[in-house]
């Protein structure tokens, strides 16, 4: 199985881990951005829309990280991903519908103008943002007080999906031109304890260190 993904593509890290949690063997294709790499006639064969994280296992070929969580979870069914009785299943995905329609949106509304440094311009937007990030973060907090992971006391696809959410909002507040924006969540130990600890969970599992996007070492 080759899997095709990108430094700091949040979708791709879910698929990252997900191999990462299973065991995979795969070849990894680190594809660069910048060279339009995900771009290529290869790429779009697999990718008609020429986006990471994408996948080739024989003759088969995927994309779309949930999809390709699906397949993992599918193929190497150990640990499972999405549960194994009716209601896991149906928990599962309810979080991960969830996490992908309302986290992901209000937390990007925030750690994009940060990431990408579309400062001082879409300041006011950012900050409208402040409101709904707090009361996604709020439930997921909340989430994570009577279990150690979102669904039950397993990491899930769930959790998966989430986590690359918050890493790239952590980043973005990390920067010195958020310092000084109020954005209220640093140190997470303090605003968030359990979202932090789950983090650390998330952060612990065997093989992370090389699902950790290569270019945010350098800074
Ligand atoms: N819904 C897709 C999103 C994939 C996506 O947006 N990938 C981005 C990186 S995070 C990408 O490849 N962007 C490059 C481009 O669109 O040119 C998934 O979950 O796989």
């Amino acid at each position: 199985m080759q899997i095709f993904w990108g430094s700091g593509s949040g979708p791709a890290w879910r698929v990252l881990l997900a191999a990462a949690i299973k065991k995979v063997p795969y070849d990894s294709k680190l594809l660069s951005f910048q060279k339009r790499e995900h771009k290529t006639e290869q790429m779009l064969s697999i990718n008609p829309r020429g986006k990471v994280p994408a996948l080739i296992d024989g003759d088969f070929k995927l994309y779309e990280s949930i999809a390709m969580l699906v397949y993992l979870d599918e193929k190497f069914p150990e640990p499972t991903l999405f549960g194994k009785t009716a209601e896991d299943k149906a928990r599962t995905w309810c979080r991960v519908m969830e996490a992908e329609s309302y986290l992901g949106p209000a937390l990007s509304n925030v750690s994009r103008p940060l990431l990408f440094n579309l400062l001082p311009d879409k300041e006011a937007e950012l900050k409208a943002g402040l409101a709904p990030m707090h009361e996604e973060l709020a439930r997921l907090e909340a989430d994570l007080a009577d279990h150690d992971w979102l669904v039950g006391s397993r990491v899930s696809a769930a959790d998966l999906v989430a986590f690359p959410m918050l890493m790239a909002l952590l980043r973005g507040a990390n920067k010195p031109i958020a310092k000084d924006l109020g954005l209220g969540l640093l140190p997470l130990e303090s605003r968030y304890p359990r979202l932090a600890k789950w983090k650390s969970r998330i952060e612990a599992i065997e093989g992370y260190e090389a699902t950790y996007p290569p270019h945010w070492r350098e800074g």
